[in-house]
């Protein structure tokens, strides 16, 4: 049977940077979740008979939320769910499977890099038919309806064994419960050349790769340590707990320190990589190397054609327009496109589907192809090995020389954790009304060249995207980007991005804090994010 129930709308849905976050609690209000999903049924067109996907990161809140999901598709119409067992699957896993499988569209659950627990984020976001998340114009829709929403359908039926693989029925829509990992891995087989890596792991170079608790946990473990040969073990906190087992699952200096300080070690492995809650970004460290992410995109780019899949070459780059040049400098090179965009994933989907690019990257810790339509945390991981299998060299050789070639880009963010919102949104409105007066003025030894609001004019549908961050560029290249993170959920996260260019190899083994010192200091001063915020230090420095 279906049931209509009547609802009152919550005004704060504003999907962010990518999808609903919240805290638990938030999302457990009465009809809070039901509200957003009916939300989003209500926001598209033609799904009647039609397939949806759900899957989510494993944290807590994660199985209630997949229950209603499936009882509230089937009273919208949809003709069948695909849902990983267990309610798993990641983020890339989810987009492979909606583009596999010709779905309609899909229903991540994650918060992505943010705890998870009874106190913790929560988070929904819908991704469209080719895979990749939404596009503004349908989460401004839900954004709209869940503001003006009055009832909900749902299929009063029993819950779902989401633990068995199998085909089943909710209200005559099938739900079929799939392998999370199966197509995942075949993808990958098809992409890399498994044989060259796991001739690398076999010679002796150890690897290790932390799944923080979270959704990489059973795909790492298939992929590195059943089909590449890894050692047992080789894959750590493998298994996705509620709470992430206390980790925090953001692949960062900070939160995988522990992984970076054993690759670091003497003895410890040669190779080291992390992912985050939902398995789309990556962090990825060598012997004496830390890989930035805005050079992993370079680097990638650079050598794409040792990889299998992409042994025909590239059609071009895209990159968030705070992510560094180093990609810019690639293109060049190889002579392809290169494109600047707003900060998420959305932004690239139309690029790719029109085939102007073939790999992209933020500096967040986000790389990924065409391949799927998300960024996709392990898939990088593997990248890397078939490239250092491909060379024969460490990472720190790879870096070291790509610098060599295309000079360094001195790159960091420091971000400033729950601020107080007017405080934040205050500096952001200064830097505004500043703008204009900028260009021309000297800070020590560095020059304005020019200052704008980041505005995006996707070449593919032509739609605009407007304030997408303070950039001031210096004469030289160097640049610092002021913006708002769209994904926290306390407070607001201010986030400061530093970038210098050094062509010449004999100055690019200085501290990276340090050799950005000056500009880090112009920042401050134009800003005065210091004296707004009432912050010494950031919270976090990557
Ligand atoms: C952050 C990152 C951004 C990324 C987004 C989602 O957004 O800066 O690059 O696309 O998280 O990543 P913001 O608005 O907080 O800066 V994830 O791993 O949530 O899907
Ligand atoms: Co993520």
């Amino acid at each position: 049977m279906i049931k209509t129930v009547a609802t009152t709308p919550y005004q704060d849905q504003k999907p962010g940077t990518s999808g609903l976050r919240k805290k638990v609690p938030v999302f457990a209000q009465e009809n809070y979740a039901e509200n957003f999903i009916q939300s989003i049924f209500d926001s598209l067109e033609g799904f009647d008979g039609k397939t949806l996907v759900i899957g989510g990161d494993g944290r807590y809140y994660n199985r209630e939320v997949i229950q209603k999901a499936i009882k509230m598709a089937a009273a919208a119409g949809f003709g069948k769910v695909m849902v990983g067992q267990g309610g798993i699957l990641s983020t890339p896993a989810a987009s492979n499977v909606i583009r596999k499988y010709k779905a309609f569209g899909g229903i991540v659950l994650s918060a992505s890099h943010n705890p998870g627990g009874p106190t913790e984020d929560f988070g929904i976001k819908y991704n469209i038919g080719n895979g990749g998340p939404a596009p503004e114009k349908i989460t401004d829709a839900i954004f709209a309806r869940s503001k003006v929403i009055d009832t909900y359908k749902i299929a009063d039926a029993a819950d779902l064994d989401l633990d068995k693989i199998g085909t089943f029925k909710v209200e005559g829509m099938a739900v079929e419960v799939i392998d999370p990992v199966s197509d995942y891995a075949e993808l990958m087989e098809e992409l890399f050349d498994f044989g060259a890596i796991r001739a690398l792991i076999a010679s002796g170079v150890r690897i290790a790769i932390d799944s923080m608790g979270a959704v990489t946990g059973p795909y790492a473990k298939e992929i590195f340590e059943n089909r590449l040969g890894a050692p047992e073990g080789s894959v750590r906190n493998a298994t996705p707990l509620p709470d992430f087992g206390g980790h925090h699952p953001d692949p960062n200096l900070v939160h995988a320190k522990e992984l970076y300080d054993d690759v670091m070690s003497k003895d410890g492995p040669h190779f080291g990589a992390a992912s985050d809650g939902d398995g789309d970004r990556n962090m990825v460290v060598g012997k004496g190397m830390f890989v930035t992410p805005s050079d992993s995109l370079a680097i990638i780019a650079a050598n794409a054609k040792l990889a299998p899949g992409y042994a025909k070459g590239i059609a071009g780059i895209a990159r968030s327009m705070p992510t560094s040049a180093a990609a810019d400098r690639v293109a060049e090179k190889l002579k392809i496109g290169m494109y600047e965009t707003p900060t998420g994933w959305k932004f690239f989907g139309n690029l790719l589907d029109a085939g102007k690019v073939t790999v992209c990257g933020e500096e967040s810790f986000g790389t990924g192809s065409d391949h799927v339509r998300e960024k996709d945390g392990l898939w990088a991981v593997l990248f890397w090995l078939n490239i250092m299998a491909g060379r024969n060299e460490s990472v720190a050789e790879i870096v070291r020389k790509h610098w060599a070639e295309y000079g360094r880009n001195y790159y960091s963010r420091h971000d400033y954790e729950e601020v107080d919102s007017d405080a934040a949104n205050g500096m952001m409105t200064a830097l505004r009304d500043k703008l204009a007066s900028l260009p021309g003025q000297t800070f020590g030894a560095l020059k304005v060249a020019a200052a704008d609001d980041f505005a995006y004019h996707d070449p593919v549908d032509g739609s605009v995207s407007k304030n997408q961050g303070i950039r001031v560029l210096f004469q030289g290249g160097s640049r610092v980007v002021f913006r708002l993170s769209g994904t926290g959920t306390s407070g607001a996260t201010i986030r400061v991005y530093v970038e210098r260019y050094e062509p010449d190899a004999a100055k690019h083994g200085i501290d990276t804090q340090e050799a950005l010192a000056d500009l880090i200091a112009v920042a401050d001063e134009i800003s005065e994010l210091k004296k707004r915020s009432g912050r010494n230090a950031p919270t976090v420095i990557t």
